[in-house]
């Protein structure tokens, strides 16, 4: 059978295990990177595996998200990771340099590479050729001390891009419309494959913005094909070495392929509260706004912020509209500069943050009550913005710059063509940057709020426990444990940040968890979608939550469950869901045959254990970490 570009990469870095969907493989990782919000869990793990030094060929920690200072905590997450690299020979990335898949993007990633992130949003990557694949901490850290990653097998699905978007569409209406298409389930279990006549036209920030977005579709990952787009992107990066043109082998073997006519696109939006909750902006009609966003890992490059800055040039923004920009690296910054790009953004009106994930992920810019918010990020989850009555819309550059003019979401096809701009060159600055060569014998350092991660559960012939939680579907990593400017300190101290998990569901739900000392969490389907988080499973681990039985899991929560220790346990029969209720206690032996008994009517239904062999041993062993340390 003849391989798709994403059977070649994974077939030449496979180390063990069969190219067979749904096989465990184990493969070799070429790069790995962090950023800070997940970064300290995953180093403490990485000094709990302590290597002599690491076993990657470049692994990158950016500090992007916790940039906010406003006590010692980031400051010292900063320092610790810092003296992480130092000791281990990483790179580091230092506050003010960028969000790390768009630096990534510029500096590190190139074709036929496999790269590990400790963000969901690594798949960015993937727009260079790469398989970039978003994953826990402790994968990561296992990465780095050892070299390689443990995946599922996923099936390919064939984009097929078929002619050329037409005025003032960008890629961020594809990756909207293919959300529209398939839903935030529709990718699970795939890796999504860009070809067709219709890739030619996208430039490698265009193919970032939809591989960026893969992750909303729930894909393992996205990929596009290497080709002269690629080769004068790494030129004009000063990178040409790096250059590999791939292309999977002729007539290749999909599992599924979606044909997109590009010429039929029209600008869209992702209403409140789910990237999937996708429309036209035509058909949207009067909606005024109060604040616009723009930039993060997917359109907070150079090419994105020139398109607002030709919009905005000459007019001045809408006098009840709040326009933030958070350029993408300070890279983008330097060339806004250079080509007077920030001089019309600043003169329209515009307030300009420093290069870092900013809004996208509630540090800062918070909107008003029952603010409406266009922003050009990722996601709009509730309460995500920092602000819980908040109603965000997820649109492209060009309907987010046109809508700042007019004061209401409004299609930018009115407006003449306007051309993307790529620089001759783009400027690459080193001064953010440290390259450190690893000196084992160095200690790091922790401030006083960074605290060990959870130990495993004692591992048991069954569980026993009562239902804390009852979720429905699609709950989100950022509804298991929310993120803003006063809980995202706490990412590095597990019992304080502990207090938060459910937040905006059931603010009780940490004390119900510690009286009962401990218990279960039920949930619908694709539960724990978005974030990678770690902490989504840590923090639960820490209240000595033993399992978590839903209808289907999100792929990375999963892994960061097994990794814990906590058992994901799957209804044999989806409407079982109905008969479980919460707050009433029952039992998991934990052999084959998998029941659930409710404890008072002695009643049972079927549960299973989808996992590899692996996984299941992990699991026996007490999470990834001790079954590591055994090997
Ligand atoms: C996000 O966009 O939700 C984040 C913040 O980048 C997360 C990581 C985190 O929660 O720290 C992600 O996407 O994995
Ligand atoms: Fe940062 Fe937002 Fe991208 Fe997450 S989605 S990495 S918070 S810019």
């Amino acid at each position: 059978m003849n391989d798709s570009l994403t059977y070649k990469i994974l077939r030449s870095h496979l180390l063990e295990g069969e190219l067979i969907p749904g096989a465990d493989i184990r493969i070799k990782v070429d790069q790995t990177l962090t950023q800070d919000t997940t970064g300290t869990m995953a180093y403490l793990q990485l000094e709990a595996l302590n290597p002599e030094k690491k076993a990657t060929e470049l692994s990158v920690a950016y500090v992007d998200h916790n940039t906010l200072q406003l006590g010692f905590e980031n400051a010292d997450d900063h320092e610790y990771i810092r003296s992480v690299c130092e000791k281990y020979g990483l790179i580091y990335s230092k506050a003010g340099n960028g969000i790390c898949h768009q630096l990534h993007l510029e500096y590190f990633i190139a074709p036929n590479k496999i790269l590990i992130g400790s963000d969901s949003h690594t798949p960015t990557g993937g727009a260079m050729g790469a398989i970039a694949i978003g994953s826990g901490g402790l994968d990561i850290a296992i990465a780095i001390s050892k070299g390689y990653y443990y995946m599922t097998v996923p099936k390919v699905m064939n984009i097929y891009l078929d002619n050329a978007l037409t005025k003032n569409t960008s890629a961020k209406d594809i990756i909207l419309y293919l959300l529209k298409i398939l839903t935030v389930k529709g990718g699970v279990g795939y890796i999504l494959e860009y070809t067709g006549p219709g890739v030619k036209s996208l430039t490698i920030s265009e193919r970032a913005t939809i591989t960026n977005m893969g992750a909303e579709l729930g894909a393992t990952t996205s990929i596009f094909v290497s080709d002269e787009m690629t080769r004068s992107y790494l030129e004009m990066q000063d990178r040409v070495d790096a250059y590999i043109p791939l292309s999977p082998d002729e007539n290749p073997y999909y599992d599924a392929v979606l044909k997109v006519d590009l010429s039929q696109i029209e600008p869209l939006v992702a209403c409140p509260h789910s990237p999937d909750n996708v429309t036209t902006v035509a058909s949207i009609g009067h909606k005024k706004v109060d604040q616009i966003a723009i930039g993060s890992c997917t359109n907070g490059s150079f090419e994105d912020l020139m398109q607002v800055a030709q919009i905005l040039k000459g007019k001045k923004i809408h006098d009840n509209v709040d326009l933030v920009i958070s350029p993408g690296s300070s890279n983008v910054l330097r060339m806004l500069i250079e080509n007077h790009g920030l001089k019309d953004l600043v003169d329209a009106g515009a307030r300009i943050l420093e290069p870092s994930c900013g809004p996208c992920i509630g540090m800062g810019q918070a909107p008003k009550s029952e603010g409406i918010s266009l922003r050009t990020f990722n996601r709009n989850f509730k309460g995500r913005c920092g602000t819980l009555s908040a109603e965000v819309y997820l649109v492209s550059p060009e309907t987010a710059a046109y809508s700042a003019l007019t004061g209401e979401l409004s299609s930018p096809q009115a407006l003449i063509d306007i051309k993307r701009t790529q620089p001759q060159n783009y400027l690459k600055g080193q001064q953010f940057f440290k390259y450190y060569a690893g000196d084992s014998s160095l200690q790091t350092v922790k401030g006083p709020n960074i605290k060990a991660f959870p130990e495993a559960l004692e591992t048991k012939s069954k569980l026993e426990g009562k239902v804390l939680l009852k979720a429905s579907d699609n709950m989100t990593t950022d509804d298991i444990i929310p993120s803003n400017a006063n809980m995202l300190p706490l990412r590095s101290n597990i019992p304080k940040l502990s207090e938060f998990v459910f937040h905006h569901l059931d603010p009780e739900f940490y004390k119900k968890a510690r009286n009962e000392n401990g218990g279960f969490i039920v949930g619908g389907e694709n539960y724990g979608q978005g974030s990678s988080r770690e902490h989504a499973a840590l923090v639960p681990l820490a209240l000595k939550i033993t399992c978590v039985v839903a209808k289907s899991f999100s792929r990375i929560h999963k892994k960061n469950l097994i990794n814990a220790g906590i058992y994901p346990f799957q209804f044999e029969y989806e409407e079982d869901y109905h008969k479980i209720v919460e707050g009433e206690n029952y039992e998991i032996q934990l052999e084959e045959g998998y029941k659930m008994i409710h404890l008072e009517s002695k009643t049972s239904l079927s549960i299973l254990l989808k996992c590899s062999q692996r996984e299941k041993d992990i699991l026996k062993a007490g999470g990834a970490l001790k079954y590591e340390e055994a090997q």
